[in-house]
């Protein structure tokens, strides 16, 4: 794995959990993660229990006694990293959004085609039990036609006008702000569960221009290390509307400026029988309502998806026992090695990064030119 800061903890942490939960014939063992200061690195490697350390990408992919390699660095060096590994036959899984331009997502996905190797894309919201349940309900028939797809991604970590410069606020590094760091994830359920995308129109808003430098200092804090100011150059927040090849009507909102709320990730959908409403917050929770309930008690019900009929909950506790964010880890990561095993490639893959990575192109295109967007089918 390369890198070892918030994403690292998750993905090692769930590699490590697959085979407690999971009857699989997947054992990862966690053979080399990798950075470049030495020493924090190896401290990482000890507590998160990685067998050796390397601090050269290059270097550890050339290992032989490596079959996957996990990408959790920053976005501008996914597709080095991982056209790389490709042409070393390497399976890999890699942190969202796929690339910082459409160009590379498209590289990225030839090469993986290529080399014939596993890809995965860490949209880890898609594995929700209660999400891969909507999905379920969806292809049922049970929403019938569906009318809207509504989705907020907001967050509230760099109202700060002191938080610092971070790499997810250049965008060089990052490719784009709110949009492709939490809208892709949004995005990615949308696809997953409507379906794609034919036109865009959207709006962005920088609110603070300049930050102090400085870095990330774990999860999603950060210090600023120097009086001088940067100039931001991604959204702080972004709203579109889509028009799906369905005819679905879709609005979308990502900010990380709409205070007090922390990682609230939410969407309702709403179709002719009935529909739903899900928010991260409370993941277990699925809010449904059905048009042929009966009148009088006809109304929105919870749903707490810890039920055996709820995809991955039976292979945690009895029904009632509640699971969590890190959970959408293992269950990806577990999609992942299952399909490293039987070698059958597994969803969202690079060519869902490429479609996402067209999207966000069109969105910024349209916020940009003030106007609709047609957005590309990925070939
Ligand atoms: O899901 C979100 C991510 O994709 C997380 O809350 C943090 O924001 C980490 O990166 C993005």
């Amino acid at each position: 794995m390369i890198g070892y800061q918030f994403m690292g903890k998750a993905h090692s942490h769930a590699y490590r959990d697959i085979p407690f939960f999971f009857s699989t014939k997947a054992k990862p063992i966690l053979k080399a993660l990798c950075g470049r200061n030495k020493e924090a690195v190896e401290e990482a490697a000890e507590t998160m229990g990685w067998e050796s350390v390397e601090t050269d990408w290059r270097e550890l992919i050339k290992r032989d006694d490596i079959d996957v390699i996990d990408i959790v660095t920053p976005n501008h060096t996914h597709a080095e990293i991982a056209i790389a590994a490709a042409k070393a036959g390497k399976h890999i899984i890699t942190e969202k959004p796929l690339a910082l331009t459409v160009e590379e997502a498209k590289e990225m996905k030839e090469a993986v085609e290529q080399h014939q190797v596993i890809h995965m894309i860490c949209h880890n919201y898609r594995f929700v039990p209660a999400i891969q349940y909507t999905k379920q309900l969806i292809d049922q028939g049970r929403l019938g036609k569906i009318f809207h797809f509504r989705a907020n991604y907001l967050q509230d970590f760099i109202i700060d006008p002191n938080f610092p410069l971070i790499w997810r606020l250049k965008k060089e590094v990052s490719g784009s702000g709110s949009l492709g760091d939490i809208g892709a994830h949004s995005i990615d359920l949308a696809r997953f569960l409507v379906g794609e995308m034919d036109e865009v129109v959207a709006m962005t808003e920088t609110f603070i221009k300049e930050r102090p430098l400085g870095e990330m200092s774990g999860g999603l804090k950060a210090e600023a290390n120097s009086q001088e100011l940067g100039e931001v150059t991604v959204d702080d927040a972004v709203a579109f509307m889509v028009r799906f090849d369905s005819g679905t009507f879709g609005t979308f909102e990502a900010t990380r400026f709409a205070t007090g709320n922390r990682n609230r990730n939410t969407f309702e959908i709403n179709g002719e029988k009935g529909s739903v409403r899900w928010d991260m917050e409370n993941m277990n929770h699925l809010d449904v309502y059905f048009t042929d309930d009966e009148k009088g008690t006809q109304g929105f019900r919870r749903v707490l998806c810890t039920e055996e009929e709820h995809p991955y909950a039976e292979a945690y506790w009895p029904a009632g026992h509640i699971i969590g964010y890190e959970h959408t880890f293992i269950h990806l990561l577990y999609e992942f090695c299952e399909s490293i095993i039987n070698k059958k490639q597994a969803k969202p893959d690079f060519h869902d990064g490429y479609q996402n990575q067209l999207i966000l192109d069109a969105i910024q295109k349209s916020a940009t030119h003030k106007r609709w967007e047609k957005i590309p089918k990925a070939d």
